[in-house]
């Protein structure tokens, strides 16, 4: 079994989630917050047998869309006095960040 670790913006999570739910798998969802843009996503956890993980992967994979965002992170200046200004930054996120690990034992008691 393998456990997959997706993280999607919030804008597809439902999408991610109802597609997941309509073909058997089961997940959880986590309410995320991604370090760069200090912005809300999501964080799904789904467990999958070896032999639909690829199909797993494929729904998330088609659900997901990329995104351009413009981020305002602090830009620190120095001068003689320590000025900190907003500097707009554009950066792509997604589809989907998805992180695979195996799992050694899975039950429910
Ligand atoms: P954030 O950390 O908010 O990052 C949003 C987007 O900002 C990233 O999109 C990337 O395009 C850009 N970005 C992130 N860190 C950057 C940096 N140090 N310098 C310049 N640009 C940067 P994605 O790569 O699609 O990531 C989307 C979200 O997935 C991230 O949100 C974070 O929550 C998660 N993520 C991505 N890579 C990760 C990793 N290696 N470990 C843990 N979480 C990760």
């Amino acid at each position: 079994m393998k456990l997959i670790i997706a993280i999607v913006q919030d804008e597809d999570s439902a999408k991610v989630l109802n597609g997941l739910m309509s073909e058997g798998y089961s997940a959880t969802k986590l309410a995320t917050t991604g370090g760069f843009l200090k912005s809300g996503n999501t964080t799904l956890l789904c467990g999958v047998e070896e032999n639909r993980f690829d199909h797993c992967v494929a729904i998330i994979e088609k659900m997901c869309k990329s995104r351009r965002q413009i981020s305002t992170t602090p830009l620190t200046m120095s001068t003689s006095i320590d000025m900190v200004a907003p500097y707009p930054i554009e950066v792509t996120v997604g589809g989907a960040t998805i992180f695979v690990l195996s799992v050694e034992q899975f039950f429910k008691v």
